[in-house]
């Protein structure tokens, strides 16, 4: 690792293709020497002597070889800005320089030639990131959230990127973390004056502080999946008999034509998928094929794809024909997937009601923790569909939520680490309460330390770090 981090690495910032600028950036110990190679300042001053953080115009040039003799010329690539930030001032704590110049292919890649020349090398995914991390810039967590907000994908996702990249979610791990080595100094402590009659932490006191920890560290995990779906997004599929106006609310929903919709049975035939953003919830919309049965090939296989796209999904919107009373074909749709969310949608309002909430809540398995939500619409008209949208939120998220009111948290690798901390403080409380030897109490708090600081990277291996970092783009 020390020795990828002495190489100075180069890597294009902004996406590929045409655009007004393009931003080249260099990180390492050699950024400004192997950029004094190209660029030329127009105030005629050297590079290496640039102020950092101050932005100067300048010329890049290449090295083309003269056509007799053995003296190279230069020849000019582009007109540019170039800024330096000198460590540990910098987005990767070491000696950076951005250039920024047109953002044509051409141009972007003959400035990456010159700085390859040069001595640098194309830094792999993630690289400066990480070299923010390996430098302490950025906790683990601190790193991830880089990654969120480029991908966030709604407001409130990139509120919650933010709050973790400031290390709201970084206190309260270091918090918890902190309060358990003093746990396990005492513990230690105890273990090894023994033979002295001291008493450095009474089992109540133990019990006390490990239940405390465990409770905030549950409490946490538990709100994971609410942060992950803001993150990731949530997949919703429209199921339904043919004809029920499942493409209608596709339609309606995204305010578009997108799906074909006719009064023809078995219009859909292919699951169609859409991404929208539901009262703040990033969602992966299916419109599938209507469910029955049927001897035509095509039909089957998209009713096939419409049963897979409900296996995919974490929620269903179970649709019904208001205007028709329910057919076998409904009650069975309603049968399945009973431990998914799931929202009952009677649509076609604009016409006569035949379907009454009573007798199709009856036909649910009982589940009087959690009664299947009843939302009424018309897909033609829109009636109703703001109540369809509060109740998808409302599947997913408290009902009070806000993304700045605690630490959130938004990865599965976080929720996974709260998780064995948890165990792990389980395993330390029954210890304690069984009067087992301190060793035991202390082997499981040292568990449950470690856990909670892969979140951080407080303790990390080269495993999790490839993991992580091999999602970030070549720029970032
Ligand atoms: N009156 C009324 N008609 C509707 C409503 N929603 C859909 N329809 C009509 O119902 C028919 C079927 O609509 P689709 O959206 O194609 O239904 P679907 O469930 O996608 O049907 P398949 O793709 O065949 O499974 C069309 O004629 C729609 O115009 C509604 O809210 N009210
Ligand atoms: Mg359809």
């Amino acid at each position: 690792m020390a020795g990828a981090l002495l190489d100075t690495i180069f890597a294009i910032a902004t996406p590929v293709g045409e655009g007004g600028i393009g931003i080249l950036r260099l990180s390492g110990e050699k950024a400004l020497d192997v950029a004094a190679g190209i660029v030329r300042l127009r105030s005629g001053q050297a590079l290496v002597s640039a102020r950092s953080h101050h932005l100067y115009y300048a010329d890049v040039l290449e090295a083309v070889a003269a056509p007799c003799g053995p003296a190279n010329s230069l020849r000019p690539i582009d007109e540019v800005l170039v800024a330096v930030m000198r460590a540990p001032h910098s987005y990767t704590a070491e000696d950076v320089v951005e250039i920024h110049c047109h953002g044509g292919r051409y141009v972007l890649q003959a400035l990456c030639e010159s700085l390859q020349r040069g001595g640098a090398r194309l830094a792999e995914p993630g690289e400066f990131t990480k070299r923010a991390f390996l430098n302490g810039r950025l906790d683990l967590a601190q790193a991830e959230a880089v990654l969120d907000t480029i991908q966030a994908k709604t407001a409130t996702g990139l509120r919650l990127a933010q709050e973790q990249l400031r290390g709201r979610l970084s206190q309260e791990i270091n918090r918890l973390r902190d309060s358990l080595i003093q746990v396990l100094a005492q513990v230690e402590a105890a273990i090894d004056f023994t033979e002295e009659d001291i008493t450095f932490i009474q089992p109540g006191e133990l019990v006390d502080r490990l239940g405390e920890a465990r409770g905030a560290i549950v409490c946490l995990a538990d709100r994971g999946r609410e942060g992950r779906i803001l993150r990731e997004g949530l997949t919703v599929a429209i199921v339904g008999r043919p004809n029920v106006g499942k493409s209608s609310l596709l339609n309606a929903l995204l305010d578009s034509d997108r799906a074909i919709v006719t009064p023809v049975p078995g219009t859909t035939r292919d699951v169609l998928e859409e991404v929208l953003n539901i009262r703040g919830v990033p969602v992966r919309l299916l419109d599938t094929a209507g469910v029955r049965q049927t001897e035509d090939p095509v039909e089957q296989e998209g009713v096939r794809r419409s049963r897979a796209a409900m296996d995919q999904a974490e929620l269903l919107l179970l649709l019904v024909d208001g205007s028709l009373p329910l057919s076998d074909e409904d009650r069975e749709l309603l049968t399945l997937h009973p431990d998914k969310k799931r929202l009952l949608v009677v649509n076609k309002s604009d016409l006569p009601c035949q379907v009454d909430e009573a007798v199709v809540a009856a036909l649910l398995p009982a589940r009087p923790a959690e009664p299947l939500p009843v939302v009424r619409i018309s897909a033609l008209t829109g009636a109703g569909l703001d109540g369809l949208r509060d109740a998808i939120r409302k599947t997913v998220l408290r009902e009070n939520f806000e993304p700045g009111d605690s630490a959130v948290v938004t990865r599965l690798r976080h929720q996974a680490s709260l998780q064995q901390a948890g165990e792990a403080l389980e395993k330390a409380l029954e210890s304690v309460r069984g009067g087992m030897s301190g060793e035991f109490v202390a082997m499981d708090l040292r568990a449950a330390i470690d856990a909670l600081g892969e979140i951080t990277g407080a303790v990390t291996t080269d495993d999790i770090l490839d993991r992580i970092f091999r999602d970030f783009c070549i720029g970032k």
